[in-house]
C-alpha cells in the first residue's frame, strides 16, 4: 500500500487533520468486477462506495472498474493478490476454481429464496469458506447476490430434467455447476457471457444456465424461446480485498469497510428480491415463454450433487448440512 498516492491503494496519513478517526488515514481504493453498469453488482459497488464515503466522512474513496476493464476474473484475482487492485466482486463460480470450498454455494435447491441465501452468508460455514482465501493473500469479506439461476432454451420446451438429455447447454466453467447439468444427460459448454448470444443464435448451443438480470440485459429473449424459472442455484459474488491492505487499516476503518459492504449486500438483495415478477413479465412481453418446473423433479440430481461434492471437502459438507437441515 502506497502512502498518500492515489492508491491502489493510496493511504494518506492525515492524523493531524482532526477528522476524529482513529488514525486519520485517507484511502483511494480500486474495485473491479466483470458486470456492466446496468447489473445489480455494479449498483451494489456504487452503494458500497457511497457508504464508505459517508461512514468515513469522505476519508475512504473508491474507484470502480466495471465490465472487465481490468481483465478476466483470473487477472482480477491476481491483481488483488498482488495489491495492484484493492477490492473485487468476483463470482463464486470463478473463486471456486481457486478455492474449492466455494463450490458449496452451488448445492442445487439449497435455498428457499434469495433472502435465505443472504442470511446463510452470515453462517459459520459461509464465513469459514471466505477464510480459505487467506492463504492466497486475500481477505474474503462478504457475499453479494444477483438473482438465482434459471434455464433458457433455444427451441425445446424442456418440462423435466430428463428432457435436457443430449442438449448442449452453456454453463459457467465451474465444475459443480457443470456437473449438475451433466447429471441430467446434457453436455456443457463453458462459454463466457459475451459469447453466449451468438452461440445460441447460431445453434452452437441449445440453451443456457443464466439469471434473469443477465437474460434481460443481454436480450436473450431474442434468441431463446423458453425460460424455465427454476431458481435452482444462487449466484454469489465474493467481495474480497488484498489482505495486507485490509490488515493495515485501523480496526475502526475495517469496521467501516465491513459495514459498508453489508449495507451494499442488503441493498442488492432487497432490490433484487422485489424484481422477479417484473423480470418474468419483461421476458414474457418480449416473446419468451416463461414457466416453472417443479423442484421435486430434480430430487435425484440434488442427491447426486450432495453425494459427490460433500465428501470432497469438510467445509462443503458442513455447509450442505447447515442448509439442508
Ligand atoms: C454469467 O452467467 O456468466 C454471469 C451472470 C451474471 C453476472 C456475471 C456473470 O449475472
Amino acid at each position: 500500500m502506497i502512502l498518500l498516492a492515489s492508491c491502489s491503494s493510496g493511504a494518506k496519513d492525515s492524523a493531524s487533520s482532526g477528522d476524529g478517526s482513529a488514525d486519520g488515514k485517507t484511502y483511494k481504493f480500486k474495485l473491479t468486477h466483470i458486470t456492466p453498469p446496468s447489473h445489480m453488482w455494479h449498483k451494489a459497488a456504487e452503494k458500497f462506495k457511497e457508504e464508505l464515503s459517508k461512514r468515513s466522512d469522505g476519508r475512504i474513496e473508491l474507484e470502480i472498474y466495471p465490465s472487465s476493464q481490468l481483465g478476466s476474473e483470473a487477472d482480477m484475482m491476481q491483481q488483488i493478490e498482488a495489491g495492484s487492485v484493492d477490492f473485487g466482486f468476483i463470482t463464486a463460480a470463478y473463486t471456486s476454481s481457486r478455492s474449492p470450498s466455494f463450490a458449496a454455494w452451488f448445492a442445487p435447491y439449497a435455498f428457499e429464496d434469495l433472502e435465505a441465501a443472504h442470511k446463510a452468508r452470515q453462517s459459520e460455514p459461509a464465513k469459514k469458506i471466505l477464510a480459505t482465501l487467506d492463504e492466497q493473500g486475500i481477505t474474503g469479506l462478504d457475499y453479494l447476490f444477483a438473482g438465482q439461476r434459471v434455464m433458457l432454451f433455444k427451441d425445446k420446451h424442456v418440462k423435466k430434467p430428463e428432457d435436457m438429455k443430449g442438449l448442449k447447454l452453456r454453463v459457467t466453467p465451474s465444475p459443480p455447476m457443470q456437473d449438475f447439468y451433466k447429471s441430467t444427460g446434457a453436455s456443457t459448454e463453458g462459454l463466457p457471457l459475451p459469447e453466449v448470444y451468438s452461440a445460441v443464435q447460431t445453434g452452437v448451443i441449445d440453451g443456457m444456465d443464466m439469471d434473469l438480470d443477465a437474460a434481460i440485459t443481454n436480450k436473450y429473449f431474442e434468441v431463446a424461446k423458453y425460460g424455465a424459472v427454476t431458481n435452482h442455484m444462487v449466484w454469489p459474488a465474493v467481495a474480497m480485498v488484498n489482505k495486507k491492505t485490509f490488515e493495515g487499516m485501523s480496526e475502526e476503518d475495517q469496521k467501516i469497510v465491513r459495514e459498508s459492504l453489508a449495507a451494499a449486500a442488503d441493498y442488492a438483495v432487497e432490490t433484487r428480491s422485489g424484481q422477479e415478477e417484473e423480470f418474468r413479465k419483461e421476458l414474457a412481453d418480449n416473446g419468451m415463454e416463461i414457466y416453472d418446473m417443479d423442484p421435486k423433479l430434480f430430487k435425484p440430481y440434488i442427491e447426486e450433487f450432495d453425494k459427490k461434492y460433500g465428501p470432497t471437502d469438510p467445509l462443503i459438507q458442513e455447509f450442505i448440512d447447515s442448509v439442508r437441515k
